[in-house]
């Protein structure tokens, strides 16, 4: 009889001591929010009348002409994109002066009607396919705010700019991103436009329902309240949206620069900055230094937030070479900093543990999806990094298991000092990924001590770096 028993019973034994993965806590990610999150690095590129007229924001009242690109080579800018490591490109497919960049039956303001390419030219096209040939995700900026179409400012509108996104959204494959400015100068005496907001989302989602949609309140992504390339240090994936609209009614800067703990939905950062002054081409313009660059990674990818570097084409339709040059000298930089994770080979303890699976070395491997977690009660443990060797380093980087939501408020980074620890640095949130800009800094052991946890905190990585090139301290 037992020998028929016993293997029911076993298995019985083992399942029940399989312990469950913790339950999400609060609002967390979709599947594409999580994807798109692992970007890390996108490519925008502001290109339009405005490259060659100087402005920043036209008038509307440009001739379609203007827009004449004596070269223009997509490849050329997925190329750069791509050997620069970014992940994807968002184009500026219509700005505020109202002319597209694709033909599309809804406009008559369009690369159609210019003499460009005698009218048969189509920058959405010639740039998704290019994005396609380099292995990137393509993404459209289209601006509500439009100073050329006619039924601006009348409730026609709010129909003319859904026809405009079903255009630009049907025929050019997959949309990763779908970019929704908030910008609008219409002025006192000017037009103004009551937007329909859920009318514009839903078209979006009813036609690339992957698309992770972009604006001052989200849905997908949130504007991180500057274009200073600056998000804050601490800063949540989570904040309020209801109630507020993108532009003048949505939460303040400071809101979106921080959000907040105990927010209702996953809306994360994107910091949206320039590699030059202007959002478009400037022919006197210089691209930022690899200093400048370099100290944006930090404040953005490190900051929980995706960074969504601006590099615009120039009047041939050319990523300038002084761009291209820097953002490989950029590459170069972060490869040198971390492709030697300085905590590969550490010893991985913890004060409290949940289980086998989520064992504490789990934060020393790549894999995302391994992570190391404690019993749901335990909300300050302690994760204590030992080395064989003295190690150097002045960079950490903490990720925390977004898929089951964002769980840190606060922790303390200890080092082994002459036999005792020593307070390294105290800081607060971090999210997909949070990079600690740490003095320099010889150890032979770390902890990482969670003081102020919302949930039982889950970490999928730990690393150690060394950058001999950033110096400043932010
Ligand atoms: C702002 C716009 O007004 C700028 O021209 C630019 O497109 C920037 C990304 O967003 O709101």
């Amino acid at each position: 009889m037992l020998r028929f028993l016993l293997p029911p019973l076993l298995l019985l034994l083992l399942t029940s001591c399989a312990i469950d993965p913790p339950a999400p806590y609060g609002s967390c990610p979709t599947d594409a929010q999580l994807r798109w999150q692992q970007m890390e690095m996108n490519m925008f590129c502001h290109f339009g009348p405005n490259t060659f007229s100087g402005l920043e924001w036209g008038e509307g009242t440009e001739t379609e002409d203007m827009f004449n690109p004596t070269a223009l080579d997509c490849d050329q800018w997925a190329s750069v994109a791509k050997a620069a490591g970014m992940k994807g490109i968002i184009i500026t497919a219509k700005h505020h002066d109202g002319f597209c960049l694709w033909p599309n039956p809804v406009s008559t303001h369009t690369v159609r009607e210019s003499s460009w390419r005698e009218g048969k030219g189509d920058v959405l096209r010639e740039l998704s396919d290019a994005c396609l040939r380099a292995g990137l995700k393509f993404g459209v900026y289209i601006s509500p705010w439009d100073r050329n179409a006619p039924t601006y400012g009348t409730p026609e509108y709010n129909e003319t700019f859904r026809r405009t996104l079903e255009s630009a959204l049907t025929q050019y494959g997959e949309i990763f991103e779908q970019w929704f400015d908030g910008a609008n100068g219409e002025g006192p005496n000017g037009k103004r436009q009551e937007y329909d907001w859920p009318l514009f989302n839903g078209t979006v989602a009813r036609l690339q329902s992957q698309a992770v949609i972009f604006s001052d309140v989200g849905p997908g992504c949130r504007w991180v309240g500057n274009e200073a390339g600056c998000c804050g240090e601490t800063c949540w994936s989570r904040i309020n949206i209801e109630g507020f609209e993108p532009g003048s009614k949505s939460p303040g800067t400071d809101l979106l620069n921080h959000g907040t703990p105990d927010g209702k939905a996953w809306v994360p950062a994107e910091t949206d900055v320039s590699i030059r002054p202007g959002w478009f081409y400037h022919a006197y313009e210089q691209p930022k230094s690899l200093q400048q660059l370099l100290s944006i990674y930090y404040t953005s990818v490190g900051r929980n937030s995706l960074l969504l570097l601006n590099v615009p084409p120039d009047t041939r339709g050319l990523i300038p070479a002084a761009d291209s040059l820097r953002l490989m000298e950029l590459r170069e930089a972060l490869d040198n900093i971390f492709s030697n994770d300085l905590a590969q080979d550490a010893h991985v303890t913890a004060s409290s543990r949940r289980g086998k699976a989520y064992r504490p070395s789990n934060v020393t491997d790549t894999h995302y999806h391994r992570y190391w977690t404690v019993a749901d009660t335990c909300l300050t443990p302690t994760l204590t990094l030992t080395f064989d060797h003295p190690i150097t380093f002045n960079r950490i980087t903490l990720q925390e298991y977004i898929p089951l939501g964002q769980r840190v408020a606060q922790f303390e980074v200890d080092v082994m000092h002459n036999g005792q620890w020593q307070q390294l640095c105290p800081a607060t949130t971090i999210g997909y990924k949070r990079i600690l800009l740490t003095a320099q800094t010889t150890t032979t052991a770390l902890r990482i001590r969670f003081v102020e946890c919302y949930a039982c905190p889950i970490i999928n990585r730990v690393a150690l770096f060394q950058d001999n090139i950033y110096t400043d301290q932010l």
